[in-house]
């Protein structure tokens, strides 16, 4: 299998050295120059789709801006998505089944099947498909869907978003994606992993773990999750000292000023919490804005009571199936978003929450650390199952089966 990504690298050699390197990786880039990056990518897909798609509306700040470089982003959009398409073409033989993710990638259908019509297409959407209520302030919103309906099967996450994809012609259905479960649970045995969960449980003793593992982004819900924590220690004094939230946020689109001001308030109200709750030996909340490597972040699966995930909204949210592939001795609670499609296939062992409503997340957390084992051990069952028997190997594989099932339709639905 060839993986194809969008890069950008401006110059002739560093092009040359990135292809040879990668392509050891069956990795085969698509050299993408800056200004077609700034427009098609922080602008069109992170500006315009990402919001939109997560129930946030086209971006609350300056909207005529927005409004006004809509049509050349746009433009780089459909730019981009064609180079992608002149890539494909260049390596594609007969019988490959090209699989194109996400919503950066609308456009790539058509211009596929324009190349060959009989090009084996599949879609999927990582992320939330919106009702038509919100999808319909697109501008865009034809071309694009014109566009994907060129694809022989459009998958995503939920029944959900796949009903909200309204569509007679192309196969549409739900595909949850999962993880490589067994990956997280052997890596519990590894040396390290044990070494690194001992030195945790060392410097926690004594107080209960919550954690909450994201990237920063603002359909992640951090600012409700620590206000929720926060009021969760005003009304219960008796825990001050008896628990921590651990939050790591892995930085990301920092060049978005939306970003940027996340960041901002994120940290004022970590500081301004810790401030008024922490001691001078231990604070209720630590903030780290950085990824952890694949072994620490399982160590620190593993020795948590409590993970929350407040998703405003979330395609379906991974963070939540790896903290249940790491329980299995521990057997924590998971508080999980209404809003995040994961709560389609976890919510029986979680405790479902609307991110939005600071005293229920609150009201949870209590329930939470309070649950009995044979509760958790009842629930945590559950989730466990389902994560060991819903991996992301057979997501794949059950996508691209349909997808060569399927009949070649494209032509008929361009023309109509
Ligand atoms: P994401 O929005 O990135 O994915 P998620 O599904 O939670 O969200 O996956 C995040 C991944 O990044 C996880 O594997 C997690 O371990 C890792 N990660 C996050 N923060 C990290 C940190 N600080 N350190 C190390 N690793 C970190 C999009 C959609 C989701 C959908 C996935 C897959 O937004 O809704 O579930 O695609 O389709």
């Amino acid at each position: 299998m060839d993986w194809m990504a969008g890069v950008n690298v401006p110059d002739e050699v560093g092009q040359k050295s990135l292809t040879k390197a990668l392509a050891e990786k069956r990795c085969i880039p698509v050299f993408l120059d800056e200004e077609i990056v700034h427009q098609y990518y922080n602008g069109y897909c992170n500006n315009i789709l990402w919001p939109l798609f997560h129930y946030l509306g086209l971006p609350q700040e300056d909207r005529l801006a927005t409004t006004r470089s809509f049509q050349s982003q746009f433009a780089a959009y459909k730019k981009a998505n064609q180079m992608f398409a002149d890539v494909v073409n260049e390596h594609y033989e007969e019988g490959d089944v090209v699989w194109c993710h996400d919503y950066h990638l609308m456009f790539l259908p058509k211009c596929l099947k324009e190349y060959n019509s009989k090009m084996k297409v599949g879609w999927f959407l990582h992320t939330p498909f919106p009702s038509s209520e919100i999808h319909r302030t697109l501008p865009s919103r034809s071309e694009l869907l014109r566009s994907v309906l060129a694809a022989d099967l459009v998958g995503f996450h939920t029944y959900d978003y796949a009903r909200h994809f309204v569509s007679k012609l192309t196969r549409v259905a739900a595909f949850p994606i999962g993880i490589d479960s067994e990956r997280f649970i052997r890596a519990l045995e590894v040396p390290d992993v044990i070494q690194h969960m001992k030195e945790l449980k060392e410097r926690f003793a004594g107080r209960k773990v919550m954690l909450g593992v994201d990237r920063l982004d603002i359909i992640k819900g951090i600012p409700q999750k620590i206000l929720a924590f926060e009021k969760f220690l005003e009304e219960n004094a008796s825990w001050r000292d008896k628990v921590v939230l651990l939050q790591i946020a892995v930085p990301t689109r920092t060049d978005v000023p939306e970003y940027q001001k996340l960041t901002s308030q994120v940290h004022e109200i970590v500081g301004r919490i810790n401030g008024r709750f922490g001691t001078l030996t231990a604070a209720p909340i630590h903030h780290l804005d950085r990824s952890l490597d694949f072994y620490a972040l399982c160590a620190l699966y593993a020795v948590t009571d409590v993970a929350l995930v407040t998703s405003l909204r979330d395609g379906m949210n991974l963070v939540s199936y790896e903290f249940v592939a790491c329980q299995e001795a521990k057997k924590g609670v998971l508080i999980l978003s209404e809003f995040a499609g994961a709560a389609q296939s976890l919510g029986a062992g979680a405790i479902l929450v609307n991110p939005w409503n600071i005293t229920e997340v609150a009201a949870s957390i209590g329930q939470a650390l309070n649950m009995s084992s044979e509760e958790r051990e009842k629930r945590h069952r559950h989730n466990f199952h389902h994560v060991k028997t819903h991996t992301s190997q057979e997501w794949a594989e059950t996508f691209v089966s349909e997808l060569n099932d399927t009949v070649i339709e494209a032509q008929l639905r361009i023309s109509k």
